[in-house]
């Protein structure tokens, strides 16, 4: 039995990962049976993020290195059927919504002081006191540091907002006009990319970034039409 590590619930999301949803997505895509274990410390994986997988006895972290070896076990059950050009316009979406989307939808929940509450509420609310006034702040002060040394720190929220804009209206191009990323089908590109949105559309309360996706209502419905062709959910149900 495969078991995925994840995070535990929270702001209203059963799995608040993108990274973790997605390989969630691909292992009942591959029909593979597998069970959920939460995990809320994520320097406990292998490589100090989530998510990770047992298989076989072997722990593999990263979702995209788990997608490979996902890949190789069902003889090309996520690639094999796409075109060398089909994976190479996927992965540049995937890079898009992991690189830069992902990180727009951290700041609006970690860096914004009104939605803070909500990230000390659901990540650290069990800590017992004093270190749940300590690691909170720590981790915070983390994540404002990374945001800084990606880059997308250095820019005023206006600017922070227009480029999650620019993300949104190239997905929303892509979408426009089929259903899936790569045409009529449902394919692994999709899982990295409606996870991220529904974890934008779905999390409680709305963030910053939450009000820029509803400008885009086709980005909803296609977040939507992934997640019902699976039966996976980012929200609690
Ligand atoms: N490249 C990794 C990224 C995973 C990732 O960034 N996970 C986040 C949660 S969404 C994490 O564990 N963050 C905790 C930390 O960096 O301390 C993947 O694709 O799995």
């Amino acid at each position: 039995m495969i078991q995925l590590f994840t995070f535990p619930a929270a702001f209203g999301l059963r799995n608040v990962s993108p990274f973790c949803l997605k390989v969630e997505m691909a292992l009942v895509h591959l029909g593979l049976e597998f069970e959920i274990v939460e995990q809320s410390d994520p320097r406990q994986s292998p490589k100090g993020k989530l998510p990770y997988i047992v298989i076989d006895g072997e722990s593999i972290a990263d979702s995209e290195l788990i997608f490979d070896e996902l890949d190789r076990r069902s003889d090309g059950g996520l690639y094999g059927s796409l075109s060398p050009q089909e994976i190479g316009n996927g992965f540049a979406w995937v890079r898009l919504v992991d690189d830069h989307l992902y990180w727009l939808m951290v700041a609006s929940r970690w860096l914004d002081d009104s939605w803070w509450p909500n990230v000390k509420q659901g990540f650290f609310s069990e800590l017992p006191f004093p270190l749940s006034r300590i690691v909170p702040a720590v981790a915070r002060r983390q994540v404002r540091q990374t945001y800084q040394l990606h880059g997308l720190g250095k820019h005023n929220l206006d600017e922070q907002k227009e480029f999650t804009r620019k993300d949104f209206s190239a997905l929303n191009a892509a979408i426009a006009s089929q259903p899936y990323l790569l045409g009529s089908s449902l394919s692994v590109f999709d899982f990295s990319v409606a996870s991220l949105l529904a974890g934008i559309f779905d999390n409680q309360p709305a963030s910053w970034v939450t009000d820029i996706a509803q400008e885009f209502p086709s980005l909803k419905e296609y977040a939507e039409r992934v997640q019902q062709q699976l039966g996976v959910w980012a929200r609690q149900q």
